[in-house]
């Protein structure tokens, strides 16, 4: 049943057709703290309680928390993210920007479409498509393709180790195929800031992508600081979900994607995360921090009822999220909205004034407010999942 659900999800097309760096963080001096170890917990982990047990009170302790929080998922998880290499260049020509990296005496190229509005100005902002969007265009809204198949590929378990990132940092390095994708999404904005003539508006970049793409648009928000709006659109597990909750969810008999499916679908994660898939107890991350990476720029998760992706693990673990941003003093900055009764990645357009709103405030500069959105057909309990309380950060 569950590969039933699976095989449906694949079966339907994908419809293709940033401040400072990690890097840059790191420089800061934070990180996780000699001798760390995590408790196991089936509870969410604590946003609040840096890796050394001080507790978080102040806004302006977030940026290292977060450093912490990135560390963690890139050790546990996601792989290593690595630093902007020694060389970026790029050229444009006709809608497309073509990007050179070399690092370590190698070298790589890869092309970016850009399609630019028929409304609007020049430099324009642009919604990047992990594969492509499947979200409606926006007025005066560029739109660029990057092919992030091409970048490391997801055919399988065994793809780790193939496409662009890997010719560059060998096959066995550790990201999963999501942060490699965010990688190259960071060199081509590398490449977008040199390159005038793109006519892209760096500072108004927004990032989408649906399912597998939506689980690497999220990561790329997470990873990369330049996103000024992250769209993930039904990316369910390993995306918008918990992976506790939806541990829970299948213990409860729910037809759901768990880790411990993912990581012998495909290459999403790095090898890394393959020994907490079944104890993801054992993790000291879960998918409601990677609102913590985001915070306090744009967040609009868009999620479907699809028992795989699981609605309740995605509206309960978001909601958590939104708690962090709340604590930030920026409830609005977030949105959540999961409207059923469609298929797979078909955009509802009863989702297109809330989508509008984050667009006109983080892309085009608009003044208007979001207000706060948290939509969703799924009634969950967050109590249940956590044992913490989120403070008001001063
Ligand atoms: C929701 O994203 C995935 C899902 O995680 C997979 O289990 C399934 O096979 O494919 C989905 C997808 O990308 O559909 C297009």
């Amino acid at each position: 049943m569950k590969y039933l659900s699976s095989i449906l999800l694949l079966a339907i097309p994908a419809i293709a057709t940033p401040s400072p760096t990690l890097t840059e963080r790191q420089d800061a001096g934070c990180g996780i703290a000699s001798g760390y170890s995590f408790k196991s917990s089936a509870k969410l982990p604590d946003p609040f309680t840096s890796t050394n047990g001080t507790k978080i009170t102040t806004k302006a302790q977030w940026p290292c928390r977060a450093q912490e929080i990135s560390q963690l998922f890139q050790k546990y998880e996601l792989g290593t993210l690595p630093p902007k290499p020694s060389s970026v260049t790029a050229t444009y020509s006709a809608g497309s920007i073509k990007v050179t990296v070399s690092d370590g005496g190698k070298s790589i190229s890869f092309s970016a479409k850009i399609s630019t509005p028929s409304s609007g100005k020049a430099p324009y902002p642009a919604i990047i498509g992990i594969g492509g969007v499947s979200i409606p265009s926006q007025a005066g809204v560029a739109t660029i393709t990057f092919d992030n198949d091409g970048m490391a590929a997801q055919q399988s378990k065994s793809s780790h180790g193939t496409g662009l990132f890997f010719t560059l940092y060998g096959s066995s390095a550790t990201a999963g195929a999501t942060t490699a994708w965010a990688w190259g999404v960071s060199r081509l904005i590398d490449a977008l800031e040199l390159t005038p003539s793109a006519n892209i508006d760096t500072t108004k970049l927004g990032v989408s992508g649906c399912s597998r793409n939506g689980k690497g648009a999220f990561i790329v928000g997470a990873l990369e600081p330049r996103i000024a709006l992250t769209i993930p659109q039904e990316s369910g597990s390993g995306g918008a979900a918990c992976w506790r909750i939806s541990d829970s969810q299948k213990a409860a008999g729910k037809n759901i994607q768990t880790a411990g499916e993912i990581i012998g679908e495909n290459a999403w994660f790095s090898p890394n995360f393959n020994a907490y898939a079944t104890k993801t107890s054992d993790l000291p991350v879960d998918h409601h921090l990677l609102a913590g990476l985001i915070v306090p720029r744009g967040l609009f998760v868009i999620e479907n009822d699809i028992d795989w992706l699981g609605p309740v693990s995605t509206t309960g673990c978001q909601e958590v999220g939104q708690m962090i941003y709340k604590s930030m003093g920026v409830p609005e900055n977030f949105g959540f909205s999961l409207v059923g009764g469609h298929s797979h990645c078909q955009f509802p357009s009863s989702q297109a004034s809330d989508l509008s709103a984050f667009v006109s405030k983080f892309l085009l500069g608009g003044s208007g407010s979001t207000g706060v959105v948290a939509k969703s057909s799924a009634t969950v309990d967050t109590s249940s999942y956590i044992d913490w309380a989120a403070p008001a950060l001063t």
